[in-house]
């Protein structure tokens, strides 16, 4: 099979760069998200979905796992959701001669943005292994070739079973039953490149890898320090939970590398005083951190915390829930008053008044929330940084009360509630006992493989089955040459997608595509209409109404197609029911109710408008189920990237155009980038120590210690205001620079935020 790299329909010629934003939203944003929708869609189609987007009998947002307020307005959505919808709910189909027309090798030569305009898949289709072009089939005959294939495996391993984050709980629990009824606990995630590290983080601190504040906590607290994270682009609504919170008196800290539009000042579309006048001032304090700083910074702020107590005993901790609910604190105070000033301030880039001013903020705050997101979890020492974050809260008891608390921003509106579903390859014995107690077989307990490691299984030539439910693995996951060459090893690869992407083209031997709904469309099954669920960041599940009518008159759910495939590959080997899941998706909750805790009467209690709260131990009741039984203030040892002279790190991002690896145009906005992708972001003095200019095309090379060539050439230099040392570029382009073998200790999620490279001038 050919290899060809992937293609970015970027012209240097149309590129035009402009001066960053100072503020996110406001009227430009309400229009934008408006016009392709009522142009692609239609008015009656626009009209009814806008209108229901995130309102209680509507459907789910699929832009992001932000959560809905209990009082909703009539637009409660934003521009990014808007064009998330625009994107799936497009009623242009991918014509049936469009097979015949596109070999495989002519797809690698297609842009994701190419890809993603042929419109919405309606058909089956089927790759032979001696053929180049992918054939419409029937969906009997699709699921036939996969249950063969399957049932061919050496053993259940030698298959992987990938989920992106847009799955509903229904379907993902009854997917996860499919693998495992299978044999197998291969089940990576999205997850797995995303907030991987918070969950192995939070869960041996705490005790639960969520969220441990509800939606109402933003208004009442009194500092949010906003780390690694970008609201503007990617959770635009949280930006109007924090100017509540502001509102009510709350300050607001943004630690970033970039001043990223949102987090400087916000124009509510939704206010009067949002749209004319200047908008709210977001952050009290921009820290402008260097890239993997934040663990020396949180490190530092705590020591400061400590000499205050040790200056003024008695009124800087929170001595009684210490001693009522942690462990650990005599080894960490210990541990942190030896942190050295120095290393903080290179690791950082910051001053020590910068550092004292948080430090002074956090101390007199009462109700302090921390949020984070990519910034925070896609670094070699993620899950200590996350440790850092809970160690700061827990000194001034600042989990498990109104106002206060952890909170990790999810990325996919439903990659937490897959993950509550089973969506995981290691989940618990707890979890697979009640398994096997609800359906009677014996699930696998051996973990499986992550997305990483994955892919090296697949380059070892030991996973030999890839199927994907959403997603687009290889445009998504680190070292692109290194990824795609892994997934041609396999013999056969399956996706259940609603468009076209790069993992359709980047294929085993033999290929798959098997069309569905979004979430968006009317789900009629035996039983009638059906709905489905999702849990958002703060734990709320809720029910998703699809409002118009599938494109498409043989497309299936999500739901279907799980059942199915399980009905065509386990026959009766194991005794579930896959007709009546499909049927009827009560069928699939009711089973939910008995093996997942918190989901007592499901069908019932998501039915009602607001749906429902997951108990939450800390939240709750301050209850840390972690094996002292106590939440573990930890000592974690600091370690920052080294950045030899001459290097620079950079983070790959997202732009305000693209959903991951969906690009809906070239712009980004509220950086000043139009028409045009291939830019890389540097400090102007850097581009000056380099002997660069700004707008020279440069090529910027991944330094690693192995022969593999990893580089993005002729991009154009962009001087910009990011933190010294520092450098950012869009992903997934920038995927070919992440080596597979950089990952976060402890939670194997790709180092995307910190890749050391040379930006030098262009050989091309
Ligand atoms: N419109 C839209 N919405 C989305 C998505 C999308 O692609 N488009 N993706 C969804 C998904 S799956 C996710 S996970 C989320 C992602 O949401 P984000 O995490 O906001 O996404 P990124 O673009 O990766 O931005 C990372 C942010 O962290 C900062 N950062 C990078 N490195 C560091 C660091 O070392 N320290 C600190 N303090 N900051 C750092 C960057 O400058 C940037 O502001 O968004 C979700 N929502
Ligand atoms: N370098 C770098 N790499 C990263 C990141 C980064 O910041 N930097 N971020 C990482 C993160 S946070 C994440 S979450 C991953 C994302 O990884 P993935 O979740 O695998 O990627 P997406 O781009 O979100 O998947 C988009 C595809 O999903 C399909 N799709 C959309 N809606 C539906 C649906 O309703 N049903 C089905 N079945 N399919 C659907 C479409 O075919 C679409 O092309 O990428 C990770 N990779
Ligand atoms: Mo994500």
């Amino acid at each position: 099979m050919t290899e060809k790299p992937p293609v970015h329909d970027v012209s240097d010629d149309h590129l035009e760069v402009g001066e960053p934003r100072e503020w996110a939203a406001g009227v430009p944003g309400v229009l934008h998200s408006m016009e392709p929708a009522i142009k692609q869609l239609g008015l009656a189609r626009t009209v009814k979905l806008m209108t229901s987007l995130n309102q209680k009998d509507g459907f789910d947002c699929m832009s992001c796992a932000w959560p809905d307020p209990a009082h909703r307005k009539v637009a409660e959505f934003c521009e990014n959701g808007a064009k998330a919808v625009t994107w799936e709910a497009t009623p242009v189909l991918v014509p049936s001669s469009f097979w015949a027309e596109h070999s495989i090798d002519d797809l690698l030569d297609k842009s994701e943005y190419w890809l993603g305009m042929q419109g919405r898949l309606s058909k089956p289709v089927y790759k032979p292994a001696d053929s180049e072009h992918y054939e419409e089939v029937s969906w009997e005959r699709a699921f036939e070739v996969i249950g063969e294939k399957l049932n061919s495996l050496a053993s259940p391993d030698d298959a992987s079973f990938y989920t992106s984050g847009r799955t509903s709980n229904e379907a993902a629990f009854a997917y996860q039953l499919f693998v495992r009824a299978f044999g197998t606990n291969n089940l990576p995630d999205c997850s797995n490149m995303c907030h991987e590290s918070t969950g192995t983080a939070m869960s041996e601190v705490v005790g639960i890898g969520k969220s441990t504040i509800a939606y109402d906590d933003f208004e009442k607290a009194d500092l949010i320090i906003v780390m690694g994270q970008n609201p503007g682009t990617n959770h635009p609504r949280m930006l109007t939970a924090l100017e509540d919170a502001k509102r009510n008196g709350a300050k607001i800290v943004a630690v970033n590398p970039l001043p990223e539009a949102g987090l400087r000042r916000y124009k509510n579309p939704q206010r009067v005083a949002g749209v004319l006048g200047r908008g709210t001032e977001m952050a009290d304090q921009f820290v402008q951190i260097r890239l993997g700083g934040d663990m020396a910074l949180l490190q530092a702020v705590s020591k400061r915390v400590l000499a205050a107590e040790a200056a003024a005993p008695g009124t800087v901790l929170d001595h009684d829930f210490i001693d009522e609910y942690c462990g650990g604190f005599d080894a960490f105070a210990e541990h942190i008053a030896a942190v050295d000033d120095d290393e903080v301030l290179l690791a950082t880039g910051l001053s020590l008044a910068e550092i004292d001013e948080l430090a002074d903020r956090y101390i007199h705050s009462e109700r302090v929330i921390i949020t984070w997101a990519m910034g925070i979890t896609q670094h070699r020492k993620a899950v200590d940084t996350i440790k850092e974050i809970l160690n700061l809260l827990l000194l001034r008891g600042n989990i498990g009360r109104p106002g206060a608390g952890a909170s990790p921003i999810r990325g996919h509106s439903n990659v937490q509630g897959d993950r509550t579903m089973g969506i995981w390859e290691q989940m618990s014995d707890t979890f697979l006992d009640a398994l096997r107690d609800e359906f009677h077989f014996e699930p696998p307990r051996k973990h499986g493989v992550d997305a990483l490691d994955g892919i090296k299984a697949m380059r070892d030539g030991d996973i030999k089955f890839w199927m994907g439910l959403g997603g687009n693995l290889v445009a998504a996951i680190s070292d692109t040459q290194l990824a795609e060459k892994a997934m041609r090893g396999t013999e056969m690869t399956v996706q259940v997608s609603t468009k076209l992407n790069r993992s359709h083209a980047v294929v085993g031997a033999e290929a798959l595509i098997l069309p569905t709904m979004g979430r968006t469309e009317i789900d009629i099954q035996k039983a009638g209409p059906q709905f489905v669920s999702v849990e958002d960041t703060v734990c709320s599940v809720h029910g998703s109404h699809g409002q118009v009518p599938p494109v498409a008159a043989d497309l299936l759910s999500e739901v279907a197609i799980v059942a199915r495939l399980a009905r065509a590959t386990l026959a009766d080997r194991v005794p579930v029911d896959w007709q009546s899941f499909e049927d009827d998706y009560d069928v699939i909750r009711d089973h939910i109710s008995r093996v997942v805790p918190g989901f007592e009467r499901y069908s019932e209690r998501v039915r009602s408008r607001d749906g429902f709260v997951l108990p939450n131990g800390p939240r709750d009741s301050r209850t840390f189920t972690t094996a002292s039984g106590r939440a573990e203030i930890t000592v974690n040892h600091l370690e920052h990237v080294e950045r030899p002279e001459g290097r620079l790190l950079l983070q790959t991002l997202r732009s305000h155009d693209q959903y991951n690896t969906t690009i809906y145009s070239l712009n980004d906005r509220y950086r000043g980038i139009k028409k045009g992708r291939e830019v890389v972001f540097v400090n102007p003095a850097d581009l000056a120590d380099l002997g660069l200019v700004d707008g020279q095309r440069v090529d910027v090379i991944t330094d690693w210690p192995d022969d593999v060539e990893r580089a993005l050439r002729g991009y154009r230099a962009v001087a910009y205001p990011t933190a010294r040392g520092c450098a950012a570029a869009y992903f997934p382009e920038a995927n070919v620079l992440v080596p597979l073998d950089s990952a976060a200790l402890g939670s194997n999620t790709p180092v995307s935020k910190a890749v050391l490279v040379s930006v030098v001038a262009s050989s091309d």
